[in-house]
């Protein structure tokens, strides 16, 4: 049996050689598969004399025990080698510093409509907030907006099923801050506003600044001033503003506002289209069927109101040429803004 242990022997070398799992695999199947040297020894004791038999048999059988045994310490040490390999290769090392946090900022628009509600605010203003989901009453019929009107069509309006709508303006907030404070009143009313119409110069959604002024003797010379005296703080220079006549269902007289061009103090250039002036807000003495609807008698008081885009403000502040990129979340545009 001096040959049983050698093949053992060598059995055992191999297994010891066996580099990884694979190799392990190929060393078994060799010794102890269908045709492996060992099953081939057991094979061979039909060759045998009957009386030799068990004795052989036993002793095969022990090597192939002995082998197998190798074989599964080898394995189970082959495996954990692996699970070491995969787990240092994964490693997490957590006393590292993390990764430096960025601190965020403020969106140009909020920056822009936080710098409008200071300047107002120190004019003696009170800012107002409303819903964004309107009924018909408060964004048209308390307006001067009866259905039918041709003024409907101009605004585009988002509608509910049922009859409820996305506010296209802010003035609704107005009407209800008419309606649950009376007269006298100064709000500012800044906020987001739905219309569906979406192109280079129209989004889909975007920012209003409404102002209203209440009281008695209130005149078109204050609106004048009020309006002025924002756009030169707003621009932080001194800037010629002219008001041409308009027309809204809301106002009366109306007019749109403008101002010297910011970028060529009224030249004329590309962004004024050569004409001197670019076209800020509109505005009007408050229409007495707005404040009768809303509650407030209108042969005692007068009012004044005005409305802008605070979108198109902070594109002439920070001289953005492209509406979307306020709207598209890019943060190497969105970075560029940290102050005030
Ligand atoms: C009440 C009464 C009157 C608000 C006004 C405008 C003129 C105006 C536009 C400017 C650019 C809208 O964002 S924009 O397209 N707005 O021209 N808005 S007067 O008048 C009111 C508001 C509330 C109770």
């Amino acid at each position: 049996m001096s040959d049983l242990d050698r093949l053992l022997d060598q059995a055992r070398r191999e297994v010891a050689e066996s580099a990884d799992l694979a190799a392990l695999e190929e060393t078994r199947v060799r010794w102890l598969g269908r045709k492996g040297a060992l099953t081939e020894q057991l094979k061979a004791l039909g060759a045998l004399a009957p009386s030799e038999r068990p004795a052989a048999g036993q002793r095969i059988n022990a090597a192939k025990d002995a082998l197998q045994a190798a074989l599964e310490a080898r394995r189970a040490e082959l495996e954990r080698a692996e699970d070491e390999r995969r787990l240092a290769s994964g490693r997490l090392d957590v006393t590292l510093p993390g990764r430096g946090e960025e601190r965020g900022g403020l969106h140009p628009v909020t920056l822009t409509r936080l710098r409008i509600e200071s300047l107002f605010r120190r004019a003696g203003f009170d800012i107002a907030a409303g819903p964004e989901v309107e009924d018909d009453f408060h964004n048209f019929e308390a307006l001067n907006i009866p259905p039918n009107h041709p003024a409907r069509a101009m605004h585009d309006t988002f509608y509910f099923a049922d009859g409820r709508l996305l506010r296209t303006h802010t003035s609704p907030v107005q009407i209800r801050a008419l309606l649950a404070r009376g007269a006298p009143l100064s709000v500012i009313a800044p906020g987001r506003v739905y219309r569906c119409d979406s192109d280079i110069t129209h989004s889909p959604m975007f920012h209003q600044l409404e102002g209203l002024v209440v009281g008695e003797q209130v005149s078109f010379a204050n609106l004048k001033a009020i309006l002025h005296g924002f756009v030169e703080a707003f621009f932080e220079r001194p800037l010629g503003m002219r008001l041409r006549p308009s027309y809204f269902p809301f106002t009366e007289p109306s007019a749109e506002v403008d101002m010297s061009c910011v970028f060529c103090l009224g030249k004329g250039c590309r962004v004024c289209k050569h004409t001197g002036w670019l076209e800020i807000a509109g505005c009007g003495m408050v229409h007495p069927n707005v404040l009768t609807a809303s509650g407030v008698d209108a042969e005692r008081f007068t009012g004044y109101a005005f409305g802008a885009g605070i979108d198109r403000l902070a594109m002439l502040r920070y001289g953005v040429n492209d509406l979307r990129l306020f709207f598209e979340s890019d943060l190497r545009f969105l970075e560029q803004f940290a102050t005030f």
